[in-house]
Order: structure tokens, then sequence, then C-alpha cells
């Protein structure tokens, strides 16, 4: 069966498709990136760093995971030693600079400077390993941008309750003031969380993403809640005690772009409640000029939750006091961006009773004739889709400039990899249609990731690397592909390359290109 999956898919995309110019985020043009416009690279603890148990750190809710769950990850994988940068850190500096890149966007390990979940016991180790990487980076002139949470709690923390409880918002804020104490002088922009989305609705409202507790219609609000309050309390933090810093701290949000499915004013209305209701509920506190959860978002589960014979919403409120709290707490709009899909309204329930996809009941779909060809399924090619949610944030949340904090391809591997290179100038392309045409205000840019790691649940067969790793050598030896060069040339020239074409998709339809890469997963596949 697997077999004749792929067998369809890969003829499906040689046949190739005739609507892809719609999808190009615009004209050729000499569009330039502005001087002070910064261009980074991403990583995070978990996918990269291995050393799950070494010199003192305690596992994390994504290695309780694996090890507990053996079918969890795609190859049957765990993060253990991932690419070891643990070991490598320098390496992963040089590679940086290699690319030309200014700044690096890293992760710290929750479990590895507080191995008891607490500040009762800060491992010096831990906050050396941090250290020592933080210097290896400044030595090269590149500046250090922290994530203080990419998705790795404390076990410990996990087993009283993780993000469901309300005295983590306390937890959060001690250990990010450690990290503000160490580091602080040296690091000038802090992401207290990533993708807090992933975190909420598929960690404890679903089973996609660690601790996987699929409490749906209820832990994925109550996790939201403590969330946003611990990010606020720790803007508050920052700002009276390390103001003096200069440092700039924001949230990193993901989103995918949304379309309507057909031109009705029905579906018009899914794509509004679609966004309001995913990327909304966490950036209408922060970022919106009025705060609170959306009002969209409010009633939905109000009355959904009234209906299901609730005595209350299972949403919880915000005091008027926690409203004005929370709101305007950050220096910038962090957006990880992927991909795009199409919305329509539910003509009936959708997903399970409760949650949180049926209490927003739209439907999402993708475009099988969008370009991808990518490991990671969701990934469909649409740069115009990138460039208009750069321009949706710049209107619905004004005053905020965006970081886009992660944008990148996955594939099965290889130097060569003229995929990655197309997606790159494709959604570069629309970033720099979407400074100069619809002044959206955009001051940076990550490309996720600087090396192929540990990809959550797709393990090491999906890569996203500008450096190819070779996780079978002892060295974890890593390679710049072409896109790296791609990467590098873009940054010096300020521009696209002078043969990058905005409608050839092709290198999302060459089977041949990818075939050979293809084939032992899908022999993988056949065998499992
Ligand atoms: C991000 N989506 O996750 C994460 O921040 C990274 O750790 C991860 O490796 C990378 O993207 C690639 O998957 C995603 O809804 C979260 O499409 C959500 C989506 C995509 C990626």
């Amino acid at each position: 069966m697997e077999l004749v999956k792929y067998v369809l898919i890969f003829a499906f995309f040689c046949n190739g498709n005739a609507e892809l110019d719609t999808l190009a985020g615009g004209e050729k043009s000499n569009y330039t990136f502005p001087k002070d416009f910064v261009f980074g690279v991403s990583t995070a603890a978990v996918q990269i760093e291995g050393a799950w148990d070494e010199d003192g750190k305690s596992p994390s809710i994504w290695d309780h995971l694996v090890h507990t769950n053996k079918t969890f990850v795609r190859d049957g994988s765990t993060a253990d030693v991932a690419a070891n940068s643990y070991h490598l850190y320098k390496r992963d500096a040089e590679m940086v600079h290699e690319l030309g890149v200014n700044i690096y966007r890293f992760s710290i390990s929750w479990p590895r400077v507080l191995p008891t979940g607490f500040v009762n016991n800060i491992n010096p180790l831990g906050i050396a390993y941090y250290d020592n990487l933080i210097n290896e980076l400044l030595r090269y002139n590149i500046t250090p941008m922290v994530t203080i949470y990419h998705w790795d709690l404390p076990q410990k923390i996990q087993d009283i309750g993780g993000w469901t409880n309300s005295l983590i918002v306390d937890y959060y804020t001690d250990y990010a003031n450690v990290l503000f104490k160490h580091f602080a002088h040296k690091v000038k922009y802090w992401v207290t969380f990533n993708e807090p989305m992933q975190t909420c609705l598929e960690g404890y409202g679903g089973t996609y993403r660690a601790p996987a507790l699929n409490r749906h219609g209820i832990a994925e609000y109550l996790c939201t809640h403590n969330l946003l309050k611990a990010h606020a309390n720790v803007y508050h933090m920052f700002k009276t005690h390390y103001n003096e810093t200069g440092g700039k701290l924001g949230m990193s949000l993901d989103s995918n772009w949304a379309e309507p499915r057909s031109n009705t004013a029905r579906d018009r209305e899914a794509v509004e409640v679609y966004l309001s209701t995913h990327m909304g509920w966490y950036a209408h506190p922060v970022y919106s000029p009025s705060g609170n959860y959306p009002p969209q978002l409010i009633d939905l589960v109000n009355a959904k939750s009234k209906k299901q014979n609730y005595t209350r919403s299972r949403l919880p409120e915000f005091t008027k006091e926690e409203v004005d709290f929370i709101r305007g707490t950050a220096d910038f709009f962090g957006l990880n961006h992927y991909t795009t899909y199409l919305l329509s309204m539910a003509d009936k329930e959708v997903g399970a009773i409760p949650s949180h996809e049926n209490d927003v009941g739209v439907v999402r779909v993708q475009d099988p004739s969008w370009p991808s060809m990518s490991s990671s399924s969701w990934l469909k090619v649409v740069p115009s889709g990138f460039r208009r949610l750069l321009n949706y944030i710049t209107k619905k949340y004004p005053g905020y400039p965006i970081i886009v904090t992660e944008n990148g391809y996955a594939d099965y591997s290889g130097l060569d990899d003229t995929a990655r290179v197309s997606y790159y100038s494709h959604y570069l392309n629309a970033l720099l249609h979407a400074i100069h045409e619809d002044h959206s205000n955009v001051s940076g840019y990550f490309a996720w990731s600087l090396m192929d790691n540990f990809e959550w649940d797709d393990g090491y067969v999906s890569r996203f690397g500008l450096y190819l790793v070779d996780f079978k050598s002892p060295n974890k030896t890593r390679t710049p592909k072409q896109s790296a060069k791609l990467y590098t040339e873009v940054i010096a020239s300020r521009r696209l390359p002078e043969d990058y074409n905005p409608h050839d998709f092709s290198a999302f339809s060459s089977a041949s290109a990818l075939a050979p890469s293809l084939l032992p997963f899908i022999l993988y596949r056949l065998l499992h």
C-alpha cells in the first residue's frame, strides 16, 4: 500500500501543474534588502545538542516521550545524540560565520540548566555550555538570539501538571531570571516561547507534540492561559531589572497563511476565523491594541461550552488587570512560517468533542496541485501566501517590527538541494515584495535550519539544514549544501541571483533529481 501511495504521489508531480503562476510572491525585480535588515539562522536544543543525559542534564518531555513511545518517531530514532552540538558547538559557530550570517538563534534547554526544574539546583556545566557557545559566537561578531523555551520542559515539571499547572508561571519566570542573570549582558535578543500553539494545541490538546496529553477542549486552553501569563511576567521582569542591557524580547508564533477554498463570503469568513483563532489566540492578547483573547474565540468557545452543558466557558477568562498586564509585552513580532492552507466553514461538527478544532469549526485542506515534493507532507510551496501573511500581520498588529524567526524547506537529504534553493529564492522574493510594495514592517529573516537535525516526529528522515549532517559519521560531519551557498550570496549581495525566475517551480516536480534520495525511505517504510 505504502509503495502504491508513493508511486502515485510521484506520478502526480511528474505531470506538472497549470496553476503555478499564481503562486509567485511577485514579479522579477531589482529590489534589495535594506541595509539594516538582519539575516540569521535558527536551531533548537532538542534538535541539535544530543548529550541528553550528560553533565547533569535531566530528561525533558521530548526525551521522555521518545524513550517511552518507540513508535512516535517516523524512523524510530531519538534525540539522544542528534547532531552532537553539545560537543561540536565550535563547529556550529564556525558554520554561522562561514555563511556570513549576522545572528544565530538557538534555544536553551531548561532541564540542562535546571535539572530539578527549579532554581534550587543551577547546573554549572549547563551554564558553562551556553556561556561557551555565546562567547564563541561573539568572537565571530555574531549576535546571539536565545529562545528560552523551544518545547523541552523538564519532565519533572510535567509530572506536576506542566503547562496546565498555574504555578508554572513562577517556575518559568525563575528559570528565565537565571538566564538573564548569566547572559543578558551578552545576549541582545530573547524569544520567550517558540510556537506556543504547538506546545498547547498539539502537545496538551493533541498527540502530535510532547507531552502528547490529548486532553482536547480543556488542556490546550489552560496551557495557553498559563503560558501567556508566563510570557508577560518575564517581559515585565526583563524591563524592570535588565532594561539597561538594551536587549529586545518577543515571542515566535507559528502561522500558516490561509486562502478561501471557494470565493464565497462564507469561505472568506473561514479565513478570518482561522487566522484569528490560531495565530490570533496568542497574538491578540500580546500584540493587538485591545489585548485579551480574540473576540471570535471567546464567543465560539463560550457558545460551544454552553451547548455542551459546562457551567462556564472552557476558555479561561483574563481579568481586566491581566489583560492590561499581557497587552504590549513584546519588542518584536516573531513569525515562523512555512506554508499555506485553503479554508472553508464546516457545515457539520468537526474534530473531537470538545476540542479547539470543534470549537472553531473550520476545515483546512491543501491544494494537491501546489508544488511540494517535500519530506514533510504539509510543506507546500506557496510564496505568495508568505507575502500576504506579512501584510496581514503588519496591518492587524501595528507597531511591532516583524522578525521572521523561521522559514525553510525539508527534503530527504543531499548536497545538491535544488528544491531548497528554489524554496528560499521564492520566499525571499515574496519577502522583498512585502517590504517594497506592501510596506510590510519586516526587519529580519532566519532560515530554518543551520543544519540537518532531529525533526521531532519525523526523526532524521526530514532534513531542513543548510548544512548536511552525516549522522552516521562519528564526528557528525557538517557540509554546506547548495542552499548554504545561495544564502551566503543573497546576504552578501542583498539581492536574489541574476538568473532567479519567480515563475519557475520546476525544482519541485523534477522526479529524477529526488528519486535516488527517496529510495531508502520507501524501503524503510516497506520493511516496517
Ligand atoms: C517549527 N505548521 O515547527 C519548529 O519551530 C521547528 O522546531 C521545526 O523543526 C520546524 O518548524 C520544521 O518543522 C512547525 O503548522 C510548527 O505547519 C508548525 C508547522 C510547521 C512547523
